[in-house]
């Protein structure tokens, strides 16, 4: 095969999206790497890549609409019957119980946002206002508290890992869960230059450890304390930055006085350490040039989470790490992964909406409830939440008390077992695809990749589902008015726009329905890139907010819709990404979205919390002895992605990782099975003697316990379902994002009988893994 065979596409694996060339044969990809052309992985790629080869494998796909019958099993239906029968029965929801009654779940995962934009447009012209999504099981706190501090939630920071001298690893494991292209380049050239500095603060000895000056392994949940304290000593030490506080922000006389009350003792005894280790943290921070601060689930998965976020704000504002290469910055989006809520609420359990978003903590409660108001009908777009969101249990019986569930998905998964009707939708390797991570400085990146095999028969790409569906429902404008639309987009794309923003002037109520009507008149003039037309819109209004920035991008001098056209066409034209911004340092003011440009240090709720903080008590329940993290990255997970368990060349069945002196106690051997008990539920694991944990600390995987279909059609579980064990009510108080770093549970050798059946689960995936390798 000659290199001319190479695809360019992206990895979808991890939110990195590394661009990749693929090489084919039939319907299947053979061989992966990375692509030295892609203008932000330049090549860069890790070993899970490789997983591509499994992803969507024909055994798992689903390639006709199925509607469940009334014993539970599924019946294969007509696209047009499906359809027909979805759009009758949420308009029928509708009219009976109102708009609050439907609901929408993902829209997007690692790899695929092209979707997002079309379904949430559609719900929402339905009249919902309840979009669910796994970023609000993370980062919402984060949001929140960016919205106070910076004026918009999707005020999105960038740490400049490549460019600062001192890098803080705060609860990011960054070597296996990478998160940025280049991650271990970047972790392996701290390492070596001496003059750069990294801390890890991580209750596990992680490889990133390996590269660091400073690990402070600190007991798991006490970010809190840990933060705390060191904003404190800061204060203390004097290092303040006096001029930026003065020059940037606002609200420091508030914020002081509540720092100099943490009572910085009693804080760091919390968090297991010594004060030498933590002053000596502090040390390296005061005499930074620029310090980075990359954090991740270990403090947005950890008690406290928001007030966490808060804290690691503060810790990089003080001593003025904000705004200059090195330091924090704030990044342009092409079209923002979030919105910025300004007070929406839910009518049923009262949770604000963060960012557009809800939280699947909350999804269960909007459903098991007897209020009028409650979700009745889900649309479930990418998403597995019977496996990914916090109590699986509680899910299943949520979705089934659904009056409808419709999941669109590639694969039978767990939370399309519970649905009442399924669709099948193209995989990510056969449509046009993008996602809206970008968060990069100063330049940023976006890449729309081309699909690199037909749709699989009897599939679909979802914007096109949810056109179908929009027309059986009666909410787009009428064939006539698209296609004098079309044809406009087709000769003159300015005369196009004229037509279309008329349009919507004289008709506002189209408003949501913009995205479904580009796809149907301007998306059908793009050479197959139909699901690109959400995109057009987005490049005029960046070009029209950082005109400066995409001309540099772009290397053009043109203006106005010149150049949102010219930045349309390089997103289109882009196979190996396109910079879509190029911003000077001093562009983060304009980026921070206070119309003074200062940042906000004062967040009153944030203040208060940290005052109660004091009070918390320890998590020490007797019945539950240790702390257990339900979801670490690894080498071989990757969510819920990839189903065909041939993928992972170890950890098959998804150890639990126990100290040594743990398992000695337990009196259990490496490779033995231990059963996991928390106040929900409890499953059992292969132990994995650790000494990389702190003793009473014990992890499972993330990424595991999708049921794979062997070839005599039986289902199995693989690997740990680790939110049979998760609590939605165990989360932050104004977030909810779950506290599943931290879940207090109790570890014992699993019974004979648990054993025999776990044993032989590990001898059928064996079998099946030699008969694959075969
Ligand atoms: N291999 C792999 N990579 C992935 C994914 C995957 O499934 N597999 N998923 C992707 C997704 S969706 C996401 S959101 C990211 C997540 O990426 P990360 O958040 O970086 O990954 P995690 O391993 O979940 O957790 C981060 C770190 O927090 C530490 N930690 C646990 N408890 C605490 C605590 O109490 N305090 C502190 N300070 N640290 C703690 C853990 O030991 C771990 O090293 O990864 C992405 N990349
Ligand atoms: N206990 C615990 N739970 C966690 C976490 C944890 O650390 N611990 N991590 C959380 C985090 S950070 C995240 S991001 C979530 C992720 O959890 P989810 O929101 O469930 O997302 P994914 O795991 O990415 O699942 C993607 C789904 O999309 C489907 N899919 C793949 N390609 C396509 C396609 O082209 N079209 C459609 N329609 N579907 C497709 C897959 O089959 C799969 O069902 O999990 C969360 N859950
Ligand atoms: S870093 Fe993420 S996107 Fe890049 S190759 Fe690895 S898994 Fe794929
Ligand atoms: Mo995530």
């Amino acid at each position: 095969m000659s290199s001319d065979d190479w695809k360019p596409t992206a990895c979808i694996l991890c939110y990195a999206n590394c661009g990749v060339e693929v090489q084919t044969e039939g319907r299947k990809i053979t061989r992966v790497r990375g692509d030295k052309a892609h203008v932000r992985s330049k090549g860069y790629i890790c070993q899970k890549a490789q997983g591509l080869l499994h992803y969507a494998a024909p055994s798992e796909r689903l390639t006709s609409p199925l509607r469940r019958r009334t014993d539970g099993t599924f019946e294969e239906i007509s696209w047009d019957t499906a359809l027909d029968e979805i759009a009758e029965k949420l308009v029928a929801v509708r009219d009976t119980h109102g708009a609050d009654a439907l609901g929408y779940y993902g829209g997007g995962g690692q790899g695929n946002h092209a979707a997002g934009g079309y379904g949430i447009g559609l719900m929402r012209a339905l009249g919902a206002r309840h979009m669910f999504s796994s970023l609000a099981q993370e980062k919402s706190g984060r949001f929140w508290v960016n919205g106070r501090m910076f004026g918009s939630q999707n005020c999105n920071q960038v740490p400049m890992v490549e460019d600062a001298d001192l890098v803080v690893l705060l609860g990011s494991n960054m070597w296996e869960a990478q998160c940025e292209p280049g991650a271990r380049i970047h972790l392996r050239e701290l390492g070596k230059e001496v003059t750069r500095k990294l801390i890890v603060i991580d209750p596990v000895a992680t490889k990133d450890t390996e590269f660091a000056d400073l690990h402070l392994q600190l007991k798991p949940g006490t970010d809190t304390f840990l933060l705390g304290a060191m904003v404190a000593m800061l204060v203390e030490k004097g290092a303040v930055d006096e001029d930026f506080i003065a020059a940037h922000t606002h609200g420091w006389a508030e914020v002081k006085p509540a720092i100099a009350e943490i009572p910085i003792d009693d804080y760091i005894a919390k968090t297991g350490l010594d004060r030498s280790q933590v002053e000596q943290a502090v040390d390296m921070i005061a005499a930074a040039h620029r310090m980075a601060l990359r954090s991740e689930l270990g403090i947005e998965m950890g008690r406290n989470s928001t007030l966490n976020s808060y804290l690691h704000n503060l810790l990089f504002l003080v001593p003025g790490h904000f705004g200059r290469p090195g330091t924090q910055m704030i990044h342009s989006w092409l079209m923002p992964l979030v919105g910025n809520s300004k007070g929406a609420t839910s009518a049923v359990t009262g949770m604000p909406e963060i960012g557009g978003i809800y939280p699947p903590n909350r999804f269960p409660a909007e459903i098991l409830n007897d209020h009028p108001d409650r979700l009745r009908a889900v649309v479930i777009d990418s998403s597995n939440p019977a496996n990914s969101a916090a109590d699986t249990r509680r899910v299943e019986e949520a979705l089934e008390a659904l009056d409808l569930t419709v999941v669109i998905d590639i694969a039978l998964t767990e939370t399309a077992m519970k649905a009442d009707y399924i669709l099948p939708a193209a995989a990510q390797t056969e449509k046009w695809e993008f996602v809206l991570f970008a968060f990069a400085f100063p330049k940023n990146y976006f890449f729309l990749r081309a699909p690199i095999f037909e749709p699989l028969e009897g599939t679909r790409a979802e914007p096109e589902i949810y056109a179908a569906l929009a027309a059986r429902l009666g909410l787009l404008p009428e064939a006539a008015t698209l296609d004098q639309l079309k044809s406009k987009a087709q000769t003159d794309r300015a005369a196009f726009a004229a037509g279309f923003f008329a349009m919507l002037k004289e008709n506002p109520a189209l408003g949501f329905m913009a995205p479904l009507i580009l796809h149907q008149t301007l998306g059908q003039t793009l050479d197959g890139a139909a699901s690109a037309a959400v995109l057009w819109p987005a490049c005029h209004s960046l070009a029209k907010r950082h005109p400066d920035a995409v001309r540099r991008a772009l290397e053009s001098d043109s203006d106005g819709p010149v150049l949102g056209e010219a930045l349309f066409q390089a997103v289109l034209d882009g196979r190996h990404g396109t910079v879509f911004t190029h911003h000077l340092d001093e562009d983060v003011w304009d980026l921070l979205a206070h119309r003074d440009s200062k940042v906000q240090l004062a967040v009153p709720e944030m203040l208060d919390w940290l005052g109660r903080l004091t009070d918390e008590g320890e998590a020490d329940d007797a019945n539950f002895p240790f702390v257990i993290s339900l979801g670490q990255r690894r080498m071989f997970n990757a969510n819920q992605i990839v189903r065909d368990p041939r993928w992972r060349k170890r950890d098959g069945m998804g150890g639990l990782r126990v100290h040594p002196d743990d398992l000695s106690d337990l009196g259990v051997g490496d490779g033995g099975w231990i059963t996991v008990k928390t106040a929900t539920g409890q499953l059992t694991a292969r132990a994995e003697a650790d000494d990389a944990l702190r003793p009473g600390y014990a992890v499972l995987p993330h990424g595991y316990g999708m049921a794979f279909t062997f070839a005599d059609g039986t289902r199995m579980h693989v690997g740990p379902r680790i939110n049979m064990l998760s609590s939605s009510d165990y989360c932050d108080p104004l977030a909810a994002t779950p506290y599943h770093k931290n879940v207090p549970a109790a570890l014992e050798r699993a019974s004979n009988l648990e054993v025999a059946r776990c044993e032989e689960e590990a001898n059928r995936l064996d079998a099946y893994l030699d008969i694959g390798a075969a």
